[in-house]
């Protein structure tokens, strides 16, 4: 039944007898004689135990990216156009899409000599909320203890230096990976170019 209706790899192994199993039916443990003949205890997990980050970021009144999961911001681009030396905002969102309360991990870059990229904790750009030095920190950022179907709020801010000659422009991608999982992984574009 665990191999059929679970696709789990049981090659060898000989489950002898299931000796307990939670409230909620999914964690079960038992013994059994492992590929190497030896006695051992076991313990299956049967929940979907989904750890998925989902990161929208808005456009105009409408938001961009809900329900699309990927590494290079397809489905989830802001384009922006500023004069030089002036500020592009971009707002965005934290998902918790999972199903389970999780920490997420911001990974984002700083910018270059032309570009200066800021990240803000919330929907404003309040200094005391600045994250910039750990989104851009090869550890990232991390927002701690979301709960399943909640959502916390970033902003990201572009800026071009004054001087910048027009049609130059910055991409880049800000993702956000699953603390328990990172392999599951969430990516927006940012696009923003000198008027
Ligand atoms: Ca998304
Ligand atoms: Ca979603």
């Amino acid at each position: 039944m665990l191999v059929d209706d679970y696709g789990l790899d049981l090659t060898g192994w000989k489950l002898w007898k299931a000796t307990a199993i939670s409230d909620d039916g999914l964690t079960i443990v038992g013994s059994g004689e492992n590929p190497n003949g030896e006695t051992e205890a076991w313990i299956a997990y049967l929940g979907t135990d989904l750890d998925r980050p989902d990161l929208w970021i808005k456009k105009g009144k409408i938001w961009l990216g809900d329900n699309f999961y990927n590494t290079d911001g397809t489905g989830q681009t802001r384009r922006r156009t500023v004069s030089p030396g002036t500020t592009a905002v971009y707002r965005a969102r934290l998902y918790n899409d999972g199903d389970q309360t999780e920490t997420f991990t911001l990974r984002g870059p700083a910018g270059n000599a032309d570009w200066t990229v800021k990240y803000y904790g919330g929907p404003v750009e309040d200094p005391a909320r600045e994250v910039t030095s750990q989104v851009t920190s090869p550890q990232g950022w991390n927002r701690s203890h979301i709960p399943p179907g909640a959502f916390r709020c970033f902003l990201m801010t572009v800026t071009p230096r004054s001087g910048l000659p027009s049609e130059n422009s910055y991409a880049f991608l800000v993702q956000a990976g699953a603390q328990r999982d990172p392999t599951q992984q969430d990516t927006l574009k940012i696009v923003t170019r000198v008027r």
